[in-house]
């Protein structure tokens, strides 16, 4: 019988396991609520997006649950302007992005929640993070943690969470990419690099949900940006919240992450709000990129 993720986890720090497994089961009870809090809230987060009642649900939830288990000294949550105290004594700070994608609530595809651990004090690197995690709201809830060199796979089951794959590595040579942003928007260096991948048999796949999108080059290797664009030259993505914690998986997966400009995960952070343009997959996809950026 295939492994539950307590048993999983007795093979990491403790505590680090106590905190995953409390985060396991807030993401059980936010899938839970998500059919009964899908409508818009009158809010914007700071980001200037309007908030649903499902985005500002679940942050607070989730740090409410965390400053109850006492192990999270502060937490960035992207549907929250300023980092928040939640335990002096606590151990870890966290990254979240309480309810990435929601988006595509409206239309029943997928989302999830994103969470970077770290223990050096907010804003870090990329780099310092002790562990990450992300759950997807797919056709079954799955939940990916990583530490260095391993990535493992749960899905939700009448056991709860049980193993799906551990020691996950990004397939390669792989054949998907996904790109966010309007076409027009990519700088012309960037189309040319994607008319070459399309050239030498990858296909597209994009469902504009970051936890979602970045699943599937797990799984079958390839490449996703939210690239630097005309009008927005940082691209969408938030550095502590988004990028840094997939490129941090998918580090520990074989692959690699890139600004344009060398790894996402060594970017001295100037702001909680920081945007990146992201590139993450392969590591040889990522490399040509840089050479096709220069
Ligand atoms: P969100 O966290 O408010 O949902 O925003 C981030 C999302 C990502 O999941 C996804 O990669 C991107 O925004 C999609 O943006 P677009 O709608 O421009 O394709
Ligand atoms: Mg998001």
């Amino acid at each position: 019988m295939a492994k539950t993720l307590e048993k999983h986890l007795e093979n990491v720090d403790s505590e680090l396991a106590s905190l995953i497994l409390k985060l396991s089961s807030v993401a059980k009870v936010i899938s839970d609520e998500l059919p009964y809090r899908r409508g818009k809230a009158d809010t914007e987060n700071v980001f200037g997006e309007v908030q649903l009642v499902a985005d500002k649900w679940a942050d607070q939830y989730i740090t409410n649950e965390l400053r109850e288990s006492g192990m999270v000294k502060t937490l960035v949550s992207e549907e929250q302007p300023e980092i928040v105290k939640l335990n002096e004594t606590g151990t870890f700070n966290i990254t979240l992005d309480p309810l990435d994608g929601s988006s595509n609530i409206e239309s029943n595809n997928s989302v999830g929640i994103i969470i970077g651990i770290y223990k050096k004090d907010l804003p870090a690197q990329g780099k310092d993070m002790v562990a990450a995690m992300f759950i997807l709201y797919g056709s079954v809830i799955s939940l990916v943690y990583a530490v260095p060199n391993n990535v493992s796979e749960f899905i939700n089951t009448k056991r709860g969470f049980v193993l799906r794959a551990e020691n996950i590595k990004i397939p390669e040579p792989g054949i998907l990419y996904g790109v966010g942003g309007l076409k027009r928007e990519w700088l012309p260096e960037f189309k040319k690099y994607i008319e070459e991948l399309e050239k030498d048999g990858q296909k597209l796949r994009y469902g504009g949900s970051f936890v979602g999108d970045m699943n599937q080059i797990l799984h079958y290797g390839g490449i996703f940006a939210y690239p630097e664009l005309v009008t927005k030259p940082n691209g969408k993505l938030r550095l502590l919240v988004e990028s840094n914690t997939m490129a941090y998986v998918i580090k520990q997966a074989g692959g690699a992450s890139s600004t344009g400009k060398g790894s996402i995960l060594e970017v001295k952070p100037e702001s909680i709000t920081q945007r990146v343009p992201t590139y993450i997959g392969n590591k040889e996809l990522i490399e040509k990129l840089e050479t096709a950026l220069k």
